[in-house]
Formats: structure tokens, sequence, C-alpha cells
């Protein structure tokens, strides 16, 4: 109530500060005694003489005090903190350090102790892991204070709150024997991290993974905020126009099937839950509950429903602690597993869900090795928790056949395998691309889920880390950027998709896990060429392919595009990537990348309706031709990488707590007792 025309007329009001005593009460007036009861009837008085003004702004002043009182003592408290730890860092001898790393905070118990032996392999000897740049929940003076502009979304913390909230009713009848932690993994007495054979005697222990309801709520960042609103839009494309249908098709608000299981909706659970969209995360979940059904008669690709259905469904589960989605991915689990009846035991790409019959594609027998190497984190977790050894022997016997065949290039493998021989067929060509791309993810991945005591997946993510090094590394011309091309039966070719940006990130979690210190190194070279496949181009997005000059050329740049590969999906790879040298390296340049990276995304994919969409031409910013489809990913993966980077706490989601799958859907590392 300060206008501009009161301020012209002079000094502001101030009434509110001038207290005017009567008579009586003035000192030395008569009537005055100093007994308690006349101060107290002396000061009553003076109080109802105030106008109702004054008496608000005293109030208020007294309130904002107090308030006052509250934050300096809690960050005087969080300071003490920060000062004891990190004296008691200092104080840790060197030799220390990498075996606090290693032996990481309890998040599952393991009924084995690790087998220590990392010796049968030269490169295995485990480095001293890079310390995070991070104090645990971020020093005080470098958080930046939450926006006003949603009080529903002011903490990860509160909102989280809220939505445990949501999910208790269902949760206490269906969960009596499990303990909950938000943003921990849901225990249950016969969880073990071995396939639960006769080797699991024990019933495991309830234990409380995490005591996050003691830790400081860290607020969300303005970047954060942006990237909610990315979300919240996206998901209201998603919603008007898809709502339980596998794609959004944005422009002709109108959506796609692909196996009619409601993909973006599953997808995007966990990443609600991370973002803290309690009702978005309410209304899928009642979604879930009533709609989800897979007694269907469709085919979906085994693959691509594990890692986006098993996963989201598991992921959500250990985040939610409902008992609703472990439900769900038991039934899809089990419906998935006719893939497996093969000659060979590796598994068909595709399962009819409802009939329980499975076959490969209908032009061949071959399976793609991506696909049949990258269901091992979600098969393994489900065995786990369900005490049902029969999904982890499945996908532990196809890992094992793998690591046996011949046809591997110095650890490269070729990208299709026969369903009938289990041999490796059209060999010779060799990418970290499509079709192969995430078989060197999840060899590390399950070794780190593991407890990094599966040797033979070490060996075989270590050999192929070699093998990248010998035949696919070149640097280009004229910015000398490292880059990842492909090998076919003896000619390089400088041509690298997008998904090869997931290497950064694997390399440098590697890393953080004591593999070779070079792996980091490599990792920060290749993260600033996937970052140029971006920064190059005329959106700022990157083309599904890219072709790097190996000779310099007046003119031209590193990155050369033909028209065919120059669509967006809005694919993750890059952010993903990004996330992870975040974390490890505490360097904002990657936070400040990543945010250029969603800045073009809304600039050219954004619909304005509701949602994103993938778009044709990313070389053209007047028209990038939008296709009228946003990928489940992008909700699944894109966004919530996003987010992440953009934190600055790095128990949202700590990475020696949860391993994502190849969907981003994190799921707990189990770690030996
Ligand atoms: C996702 O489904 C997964 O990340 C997969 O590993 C590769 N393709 C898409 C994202 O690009």
């Amino acid at each position: 109530m300060y206008s501009g025309a009161a301020a012209a007329a002079g000094p502001p009001l101030r009434d509110f500060i001038s207290v005017t005593l009567g008579p009586e009460e003035a000192v030395g007036v008569g009537g005055y005694n100093n007994s308690k009861a006349w101060r107290r009837r002396s000061c009553w008085r003076k109080w109802k003489q105030l106008s109702r003004l004054q008496r608000s702004v005293i109030l208020f002043l007294f309130a904002f005090l107090a308030v006052c009182g509250v934050i300096s003592y809690t960050s005087l408290g969080e300071a003490w903190k920060s000062i004891t730890n990190k004296s008691l860092d200092d104080q840790r001898t060197e030799q220390e350090i990498p075996r606090l790393k290693l032996a990481n905070p309890a998040v599952l118990p393991a009924p084995q102790k690790a087998d220590a032996n990392h010796g049968d392999y030269p490169e295995l000897s485990l480095q001293k892991p890079p310390k995070p740049p991070h104090i645990r929940r971020g020093p005080s003076n470098l958080q930046i204070k939450a926006p006003q502009r949603d009080t529903r979304l002011k903490t990860q913390h509160d909102t989280m709150r809220a939505v445990e909230e949501l999910v208790k009713a269902d949760k206490v009848e269906k969960t009596e024997k499990s303990i909950i932690s938000w943003r921990g993994a849901m225990i249950e007495p016969d969880q073990s991290t071995e396939p639960p054979s006769s080797k699991v005697t024990e019933p495991e222990k309830h234990s409380s993974v995490e005591t996050e309801d003691q830790k400081e709520p860290v607020p969300i960042n303005e970047r954060q905020m942006a990237v909610i609103e990315a979300f919240r839009h996206a998901w209201k494309g998603y919603k008007d126009f898809a709502w339980g249908h596998d794609e959004l098709k944005p422009l002709s608000k109108s959506y796609s099937e692909w196996f009619g299981l409601g993909l973006t909706l599953i997808d995007a659970l966990d990443t609600m839950w991370i973002l803290g969209l309690k009702e978005e995360f309410e209304e899928a979940r009642k979604w879930v509950a009533n709609d989800l059904v897979f007694d269907k008669n469709v085919d979906v690709n085994l693959f691509e429903s594990t890692i986006r259905i098993l996963g989201g469904l598991l992921s959500t589960y250990h985040l939610s602690g409902d008992s609703l989605f472990l439900e769900k991915a038991k039934d899809i689990g089990n419906r998935l597993m006719p893939a497996f009846k093969t000659p060979s035991k590796i598994p068909y790409s595709d399962v009819n869900i409802g009939r329980g019959t499975a076959h490969p594609p209908r032009w061949t027998s071959d399976s793609t090795v991506a696909e049949v190497t990258s269901i091992q984190l979600e098969f393994r977790e489900l065995s786990r928790l369900t005490g049902d050894e029969k999904f982890q022997k499945a996908v532990d016997e196809v890992m094992k056949h793998v690591h046996t065949l011949s046809g591997k290039n110095d650890g490269l493998v070729p990208m299709f395998i026969n369903t009938n021989s289990g041999q490796f067929t059209h060999l010779g060509v060799y990418t970290l691309g499509a079709r192969a791309d995430s078989y060197y993810e999840y060899l590390l991945k399950q070794w780190i889920q593991g407890g990094k005591k599966e040797n033979e997946l070490l060996e075989d993510y270590m050999r192929a880390i070699e093998g990248v090094k010998k035949h696919l590394l070149q640097r280009s011309e004229p910015k000398k950027l490292t880059f990842v091309g492909e090998l076919a039966h003896g000619h390089f070719s400088a041509k690298m998709d997008h998904l090869v940006c997931f290497l950064p990130g694997t390399l440098a979690l590697g890393a953080h896990n004591g593999l070779a210190a070079d792996h980091m190194k490599l990792a920060e070279t290749l993260i600033e060429t996937c970052y140029q496949m971006y920064a190059q181009v005329e959106t700022g997005l990157s083309p599904e392919i890219v072709h790097f000059n190996l000779h310099a050329q007046k003119g031209h740049k590193d990155v050369e595009i033909k028209p065919a590969d120059r669509h967006n999906l809005l694919r993750p790879e890059t952010v993903e990537s990004l996330f992870y040298m975040y974390r490890f390296t505490g360097d904002k340049k990657y936070q400040d990348w990543g945010w250029e990276i969603l800045q073009n995304f809304n600039r050219y994919t954004r619909v304005p309706t509701g949602g994103y969409t993938s778009i044709n031409n990313v070389q053209n910013p007047n028209n990038p031709e939008p296709r009228d489809k946003m990928e489940s990913f992008f909700l699944g993966e894109t966004l919530k990488y996003m987010f992440l980077l953009f934190s600055d706490d790095i128990d949202l989601i700590n990475l020696d707590k949860y391993i994502f799958n190849t969907e981003a859907h994190p799921l707990p590392i189990w770690v030996p007792a």
C-alpha cells in the first residue's frame, strides 16, 4: 500500500512505530508504582491503545525476529557440521579414502561377503576414486534459494512427504513387512542380493536404508524449476490428448500406440516422484491401479518393455514404497519370460504377453546384442524382490554365454546374435551406437549392482573399453575433438550416433567406482565432443547421427550432418552424461551446457498446446520440421537427467546407492553387508 503518489507527498507513514503515552502512564506522573501487577496492567493498556495496524506490525516484527533466530541457529549448526566433517575428512589417510569409498554405505543387505579378488585381469586394479566435489548437502552459501512462485514445490523433502501421505493409505495394509523411506529403497525381509536360490537361507532384516527424515531439505533452484515447468507442459499434452496411451502426438493432438500399455505414463512415474509432482503422480498411480492390464493379446519388444515398463515399475516401487508397482512388475516380468524359451536360451525379440508366446522378428531368427544383454538389471532385481530365481537365472545365462562367444574384437561385440545357434552373426561390424550400445553400459552396471564381485562382467567391460581405445577413437578437424567412430570389416568410419553419448557418463561412473583413472580423462574428452554435437548445429540441438571431419577443410566444422540423419528425437544420452560428469567433478560448465540444451528444446521442440515434439531438421531454426511425436523417454530420461544435473544434492538419487537402468530408472545397488 505504498503508492507513488504517497511517496511524492512526503515520507512514508511511520505511525506504527511511535507509541504515545497517556498521562497516567507517563513516567513520574501519579498512579505509577513499579509493582508487577501495575506493570502488567500498564503494558496491557498500552497495547490496547495501539491501533490495529500498529499491533499487527509489532506482532509481525516479533514473528520475523523469531524466524530469523531459527534460521541463523540452523545455518550456524550447518556451518559447524561442515567444519567438523571437513576436519574429519582431512584426518583420513590416503589408504583409507578408497576403502571408504568402495565400501558403499549399506543400501540393501547382501547375504555374502564380496569377493575382493580383482587380480585376474591386469586392468582391474581399483584406483582411488575421485572425491565428489560437493559437501554432502551443498554448502548453504552455494544453495540457490527456492523461488516463491510455487510454494507447493518449496523443497524436495516437503513434496515427497506429501506424496508419501498420498500413498500411505494403500501402503499400510500391503507393506506391513516393509520399511519405507523416501528416496531410499524399500526393504522386505525376503530380499537377497543373490539369485534367490538355496544359498539364501537367512531372511533379510528390516533395516532403514537412509535417514532421510533427519536431513536438511535442499531447496529446488531456478533451473530445476524450469525442468519442472517443462515436465508439466509435456504432461499437459499427454494428459489432454494421449492419456493412457503410449505416446503423445502433440501437433495432431492425438496419440500413437506401440504396445498399448501407457508407455509414457509408466516411463514418467519415477520422474514425477523425483520432481515432487505429487498430484500428477497420484493421478498416474490411479491409472496404473485401475487401467493397466497386461493380459492383452499384444506383441511387445522384450528389451523395450523391460527397460521402460519393468524398469519403471521397479524403480517407482523403490522410491514410493507402494507395493502396487511391485505387483505390476511381477505381472509383466512373468509375462515376458516366454522370450527365453529358445534353442540357445538367447531370448527372442518379441513376446505376446497375453498368449505367452514369443518369436523373433519376421525376417530373421537373430536378436540384437544390445537388446538381449540390457535386460539384466531389471530381471535380476525382480528376482531379488520376489524371491523367485527364474528371472535372474534366465538373464545371467545370456551374459555367461555372451562372455564365452568368439567373434569379438578386443572386447567389442557384433550387433546380432542368433537365437537358434547362440552365435554372433553379421561379424566384423563394431559400434558403440545402435544395437550394441547398452551391452557395454550393462556390463559395468551389473557389476556395480551386484556389489562388484562378478568379475567376468568387469573383465568384459575393461576389455571392451580397451577395444574402443584401440579401434574406435579418432580426432576430428579443426577442433581435434575425440570421438567414437565405427569399424566395418577393418574400415574405420567417422560416424557417431548420438546414442554413443551415454559413454562419457558410463566411463565416469566406472572411474567413480574405482576403475582406471584414464577412463575419467576419456569421459571428459568425449563429453566435450557430445556437447559440440549440439553447439555446432544451427538449432543448438544434436542430430541423430554425425560424421566427423578427419581432415581440415576451409569453412568446415568438425561435425557434418547427412540429410537422412538430421532429426532429433529428444534423446537423453548427452544430458545423462552431463549429469554424471557434474556429479563427479562439480564443474559447473556441465550444468551450463545442459541449460543451453534445455533452452533449445524449449525453443524448437515445444508445442504451445502441450507437449514436445521430435523434429526432422536440426539445421533449420526457421523450420525444424516437427515430427508430431513425443517419445516416452523424453519424460522418463531427458527431463529426469536435466533435473538431477541441475541439483547440488548428491543424495537426490545417490550414485553410491542407486544404479540407473538404460531408461534412467534408478534401481538399488546390492551392497555387501
Ligand atoms: C532409450 O529407450 C534408452 O536410453 C535406450 O538405451 C536407448 N534409446 C532410448 C533413448 O535414446
